[in-house]
């Protein structure tokens, strides 16, 4: 990188001075406004999206780095500030704020950080690895010397566990280089290997030298999806632009593919990272489009983009708003204040509680929240604050830093920054999903740091019974709809409870039928419930197999279905289902509850569908236990259950449940065949129930 930049630094200090009047952006791109932020390398763990990146001083001139960053989001647009992970202060070896890119990547429970430094005692640059238990840290170099290095060429490693096992660390600037790691991660085989810059590689420079071949310049990124191997990488020389190439190897041969991203964005230098996360394709990328940003004070941005049927990669423009948010934020649990969209004027410092606190809040700072789901509605806003000085205001806005105020909170001094104590003020007027606001005012200086916040639901957010929902069909659908074409109607027809329950009927398939969004407010992956639902069906056959199921998107993004409770419904009879100890899968998103059979199309009444805190009892009309051939329920069979049987035949049997219990082949009708199975069973000419057509 120093010879790059020694060619290059009069049209970079240039550039700079040009890039510093970057338009401020108030949108969700860069994903960091506490600090500028570069390098991004992400890494999927524990279905969460960590990104590890490089950290450019405020007011730098140079590549002046101190430190490696982490943070975390699970939808995208709230990004969680885990503090410096890693600094080049770590490594005993290394030169003073030379910590430039690095990646990191989890093998057995550990987790590995390749990193740039200088070597303080020789020069140039070096690969270092450091190791944690923890994808957060703390992570301790590995070795207390270089890993590869010196060499001037080695910087930004890229690293790859293959599906045979083995690991490959790709680097360098202008050459491109690998090693193969050895199974521990520290060291590795082999010499280090040269990639061969060809035209037909990695495309041809227009001005291109010796050193410079290629469109190659820096910054790899390796990975593989199926069967093709892809090496992302910053190239063209000054500005950078990204582009990629191909291979059916890990380690060739390497074929061109085109640009990704084009070189605007406020910084004459880029670096990439591509990931998969719950279904979508990410690419993480800098930019100098904070404000006081630049090419050498620059900031971390994602985009969302689709791959080509053939695998190829689009051109990926860069966006202010960044991707979709994937899920909302509960407001009812504990939420980090360091877990942020957007924010104005504040920082993050480490907190004497754990993990991280905003600090450095003036009047006029915000943090911005995304997508938060109040639901119903919320009664109550509490922070934990700590304040040297006199404290301040929390006005919690909905939208906007203007939007509507659902509370404010008065924040006295606790006598230390670190000193928390926990602040509440009434809340009302929020209900649905909202961005949420927090807008600190107050005196002069420094006014209050926060730790976390959370809302209390209105009534608890239970229903007087002591329930998250209670669906009764008196007055409407109660938020159920239908699922694949089912209708549904609230009818006096039948009810098990008050007077209507809900006819799920024009069903085509056995999967049609009703559902419900389960709010994150209360319902959370990993977490146990109470459901009961009573169905009841009298158009169908004696019996009819009734769930009550979960559908939801797993850690992949894939819609997966899970069974919550199941019955068989016998006809006319209501039944219920229930389960007062459902556990929902630790993955779980997007959550849905959904009623449907298990084959056939049949309609049937829903009623009294419950969901409440696990372990609660809920009272219903319980499950008819069906015991094949005691038509007379007496509790045995017998030949008087036959004669039974062959009377109700001629005449009819009482109800549906003796006709259940009557048909013991279990084809959904009573009929002759089942009265002579029934005989030969009681006259012990079969020990089962044989059916003679
Ligand atoms: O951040 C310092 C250097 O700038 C990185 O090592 C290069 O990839 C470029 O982004």
């Amino acid at each position: 990188m120093k010879k790059l930049l020694s060619g290059l630094m009069a049209a970079v200090v240039g550039m700079t001075a040009v890039l510093a009047s970057a338009p401020y952006i108030s949108a969700d791109n860069p994903i960091v406004q506490t600090n500028y932020t570069a390098d991004p390398a992400p890494m999927i763990y524990n279905d969460t999206f960590y990104v590890y990146t490089s950290h450019d001083l405020d007011g730098s001139t140079y590549f002046t780095m101190p430190d490696w960053k982490c943070y975390s989001t699970t939808d995208m647009q709230n990004w969680t500030d885990h503090g410096s992970v890693l600094s080049y202060a770590d490594f005993s070896w290394a030169e003073e704020n030379t910590a430039w890119a690095a990646q990191c990547i989890e093998r057995n429970g550990k987790f590995y950080f390749y990193v740039t430094l200088v070597p303080a005692a020789t020069g140039g640059r070096a690969i270092g690895v450091a190791v944690a238990d923890s994808p957060e840290g703390p992570f301790k170099d590995a070795l207390g010397k270089p890993l590869i290095g010196p060499n001037w060429d080695y910087i930004d490693p890229t690293v790859f566990i293959d599906d045979d096992g083995q690991a490959y660390l790709y680097f360098g600037n202008p050459t491109l280089n690998y090693v193969k790691l050895n199974e521990d991660m520290i060291s590795y085989s082999g010499e280090v290997s040269q990639i061969p810059l060809t035209t037909e590689g990695f495309g041809a420079r227009p001005d291109g030298d010796e050193r410079h071949p290629t469109l190659y310049e820096e910054g790899p990124w390796f990975y593989r999806r199926g069967d093709l191997y892809y090496m992302v990488y910053a190239a063209s020389g000054i500005p950078e632009n990204i582009c990629y190439s191909t291979s059916p190897t890990p380690t060739g041969p390497w074929t061109f593919r085109g640009e990704i991203m084009g070189s605007a964005g406020g910084s004459f230098t880029n670096h990439s990272g591509i990931v998969d996360y719950r279904g979508h394709s990410y690419f993480a990328y800098h930019t100098g489009q904070l404000p006081g940003g630049g090419g050498f004070t620059r900031s971390v941005c994602i985009e969302e983009f689709t791959y080509q049927p053939d695998g190829l990669i689009p051109k990926i423009p860069q966006t202010k708003e960044g991707p979709a948010q994937l899920e909302a934020v509960n407001p009812y649990i504990r939420n980090e204040a360091e877990k942020i969209c957007w924010e104005s004027g504040v920082e993050t410092e480490v907190c004497s509680e754990g993990g991280m606190n905003v600090a450095n809040i003036e009047k006029g700072d915000y943090i911005k929240i995304k997508g938060v789901d109040f639901g119903d509605g919320a009664e109550k806003f509490t922070a934990s604050i700590a304040s040297a000085e006199q404290g301040g205001v929390i006005e919690v806005h909905l939208d906007s830093t203007t939007g509507p105020i659902i509370g404010v909170c008065n924040v006295p001094g606790t006598g230390g920054w670190q000193n928390w104590q926990e602040v509440s003020c009434d809340s009302a007027g929020a209900s649905g999903v909202h961005d949420l606001y927090l807008v600190f005012s107050g005196g002069d200086g420094f006014l209050f740091n926060v730790d976390w916040w959370q809302f209390t639901a209105a009534g608890g957010g239970l229903t007087e019974e002591g329930y998250y929902f209670k669906s009764t069909f008196e007055n409407g659908e109660d938020g159920w709809s239908s699922r694949g074409g089912a209708s549904l109607q609230p009818a006096d027809t039948a009810a098990y409870e008050g007077d209507a329950a809900l006819y799920v009927s024009e069903r085509t398939a056995s999967w049609n039928g009703m559902m419900k969004k389960l709010p994150t407010m209360h319902f959370q992956k990993g977490e146990t419930y109470s459901f009961s639902a009573e169905v009841m069906q009298n158009e169908g056959r004696i019996s009819e197999h009734i769930m009550m199921k979960l559908e939801y998107k797993d850690g992949n993004g894939d819609v997966q279905y899970h069974t919550i409770a199941e019955a068989d419904a016998i006809r006319g009879e209501w039944v219920q289902l229930s389960n007062t100890e459902y556990t929902i899968p630790a993955d779980a998103s997007d959550m849905h509850v959904y009623l449907e059979t298990a084959d056939g199309s049949v309609s049937f009444y829903a009623d009294q569908i419950i969901a409440a805190p696990a372990g609660t009892a809920i009272a219903g009309s319980g499950i008819i236990t069906i015991l094949k051939g005691d038509v007379d329920r007496s509790g045995r069979i017998n030949a008087f259950d036959a004669a039974y049987a062959k009377k109700g035949l001629l005449t009819s049997l009482p109800n549906a449940i003796a006709e259940a219990e009557a048909d013991v082949d279990e084809s959904g009708t009573f009929e002759l065949v089942d009265v002579v199975a029934l005989i030969q069973y009681v006259t012990g000419k079969s020990d089962r129930f044989v059916t003679i057509e």
